[in-house]
């Protein structure tokens, strides 16, 4: 297998900690300006030029979400991402959604404003993504409550989504002291070792961070 990604992609780290979480092999295809070569490649199989990209067995499978089914499919490990029982898989599915949707999607709205040009940046947009961390960080305090991982006991697909994007979005607009379960479960995907593995591969590319990174985490 090959993924086309880069270790300071959030997307991408969401789908390297499936990768690590069962040891699985693969090929980095690391995006970066100095292998042009490697993003003609990812172009070619996804215009959209989003990553991660994974091409297993000839198949390009695209979007973080159906890359970590695609491997909990062909490639199954002792980790099971996705649970057997449907209706467990839907709570996973739910949570996988609200992590991309309400909280790595504003998140990355503040981020990539910050890199457009002065008079090129949408501060309403920018003014919604932040209202709508706020809104995310207050119903998952709630929804944390007496969780270990985002679907209760064990972890999953939500957990691959919910440790980048929170992890990101706390840098941009901080978790406050008034989500003390958003905080710890943050932490407790911090301790986890395949995201530390991710986030400590994509700690030379800190100084890149457009809005700069805090010297913690
Ligand atoms: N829905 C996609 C989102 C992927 C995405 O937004 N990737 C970002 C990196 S985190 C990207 O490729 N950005 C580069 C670009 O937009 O040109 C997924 O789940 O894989």
């Amino acid at each position: 297998m090959k993924l086309y990604a880069h270790p300071f992609s959030s997307y991408c780290q969401k789908v390297l900690i499936a990768l690590y979480e069962n040891g699985t092999p693969f090929e980095y295809r690391l995006l970066a300006p100095e292998h042009p070569e490697t993003a003609a490649e990812h172009e070619a199989l996804w215009p959209f030029r989003k990553m991660p990209v994974l091409v297993d067995d000839g198949r390009t499978v695209v979007e973080s979400s159906v890359i970590i089914e695609h491997l909990a499919l062909h490639h199954p490990g002792p980790v099971r991402l996705i649970p057997e029982d449907p209706r467990a898989a839907l709570d996973v599915r739910m949570m996988d959604r609200f992590f991309d949707n309400y909280v790595m999607t504003p998140m990355q709205k503040i981020v990539l404003d910050r890199l457009r040009a002065p008079e090129e940046r949408d501060p309403r947009g920018v003014a919604d993504a932040r209202a709508m961390l706020d809104t995310a960080y207050g119903w998952l305090e709630k929804a944390m409550a007496g969780r270990e991982w985002a679907a209760r006991d064990a972890f999953s697909l939500a957990d691959c989504a919910a440790a980048p994007s929170l992890f990101y979005a706390d840098w941009v607009h901080p978790i406050g002291a008034g989500f003390p379960n958003v905080r710890a479960y943050r932490q407790r995907l911090l301790a986890r070792p395949s995201f530390a593995r991710a986030v400590d591969e994509a700690r030379p590319y800190r100084p890149f961070f457009p809005l700069g990174a805090p010297d913690r985490d």
